[in-house]
């Protein structure tokens, strides 16, 4: 009887090594021709972010911290890492204009310029984001530089494909309407195409900051959308088609999945100010990018939810309205000690690039299937996707 368990129980464990076996066998990344050389300069058709030939396209990415803080962090071995390990095809580049940004460090515009640089060699796109925060007026004095910024900027990269241009980070403040942020943007969308046309280059895709920290992102087609007015989401609001009059703009969407998702009980309804299903309607009517998201609460910190993060990149990932594919930077390629840093401290440092957080083992798994095409189902699982109540 002992021999016959001792025989049961190794076979067993033969079974198991070699299903292990059959598990592990080594997936190939189909992500081996740098993304910029396949795609080339995009475009926006209709809905969608295209290739140069107009083929749909999604590019999954991460976005820097400040880098008037976290500067050590990015370097050409790091992103070079980034690239080749975690398959990003774009970097956000998010340089701070206040919170001891730019007005405080000038010279942060040359180490965009090297990042941009880095980006351009190793075959991948950036964003050059104008990181509004506080105040959440892109119009208000202290980001009087804007305009100069971005001449200076557009001529030094007109006519490079690897460059997209995020004008105004989030806007925020109930004064700040979708006319206060469209009187921004077209002051500066053709500082942009002047210095694309002088070149004879396509005009670069622009992502437009949206009302409420990015998060009313159709307020260019409905009147009465502006941060604190109140209103639920699917409230009824008349369509009133203010979108801006320029080609290859696209709209920003931001969210951080413990605080913006299904929303809370509320005036006596369940699910009062539920993004999920605001969004997946927007999806069909605007174009939209998403250019920073976090896994966790929306002070970068808290608790990781990675079900209901699965549930807004999978709708970014075609499971909406227009079938869109949203291209996506998450939030954030550093390792301050918060939950949304993609490494835990001390590793920009020691160059310990294995010690990731827990946001950061989800983003890289999350990455190799979005952009490598591996199979990995402990990430974006299909059990999270957003299914639309019945009407
Ligand atoms: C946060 C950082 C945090 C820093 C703070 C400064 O994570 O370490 O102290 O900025 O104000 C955003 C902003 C982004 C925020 C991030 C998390 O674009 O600048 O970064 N967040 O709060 N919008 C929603 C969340």
């Amino acid at each position: 009887m002992k021999k016959l368990i001792v025989a049961l129980v190794s076979f067993l464990m033969v079974l198991a090594t070699s299903c292990n076996q059959k598990n592990e066998e080594p997936q190939v990344f189909k992500d081996s021709i740098p993304a910029v050389e396949l795609y080339g300069a995009l475009q926006v058709k209709g809905l969608q972010l295209c290739d140069q030939h107009g083929d749909p396209v999604q590019l999954g990415g991460i976005s820097t911290m400040g880098y008037q803080w976290f500067g050590q962090c990015y370097t050409r071995e790091s992103i070079e890492m980034m690239v080749k390990e975690w398959h990003i095809k774009i970097l956000r580049l998010a340089m701070y204009v206040e919170e001891g940004g730019y007005n405080y460090k000038p010279e942060i515009r040359d180490e965009m310029c090297n990042l941009i640089d880095i980006c351009e060699e190793l075959g991948i796109y950036c964003i050059m984001d104008w990181h509004i925060l506080s105040p959440g007026n892109p119009l208000d004095p202290k980001y009087s530089k804007a305009e100069d910024f971005f001449k200076f900027m557009a001529k030094r990269n007109a006519g490079k494909p690897h460059v997209l241009y995020e004008i105004c980070n989030e806007p925020n403040g109930s004064k700040v309407t979708w006319d206060t942020i469209a009187t921004y943007a077209n002051k500066i969308i053709p500082i942009l195409h002047s210095a694309a046309d002088s070149v004879g280059a396509p005009h670069p895709i622009v992502i437009v900051g949206t009302p409420q920290w990015c998060q009313l992102v159709d307020a260019c087609i409905k009147d009465g959308r502006t941060q604190g007015n109140g209103l639920d989401l699917d409230a009824y609001l008349p369509d009133n088609d203010k979108r801006l009059k320029f080609d290859n703009v696209m709209y920003n969407f931001h969210f951080y999945a413990g605080s913006h998702n299904e929303g809370h009980l509320e005036k006596g309804k369940e699910n009062y100010y539920d993004m999920y299903t605001y969004m997946y309607d927007v999806l069909g009517r605007i174009p939209v990018f998403c250019s920073e998201f976090g896994c966790v609460e929306a002070w970068g910190g808290g608790d990781e939810d990675f079900d209901r993060t699965d549930k807004w990149l999978l709708m970014l990932s075609g499971n909406n309205a227009g079938k869109q594919k949203v291209s996506f930077c998450n939030w954030s390629f550093c390792d301050k000690d918060e939950t949304s840093s993609i490494f835990l401290p001390g590793s920009c440092k020691s160059k310990e690039w294995e010690k990731r957080s827990p946001a950061g083992e989800y983003m890289k798994r999350v990455l190799a299937v979005v952009n490598g095409g591996i199979k990995d189902t402990t990430v974006l699982k299909r059990s999270n996707i957003y299914l639309k109540p019945e009407q």
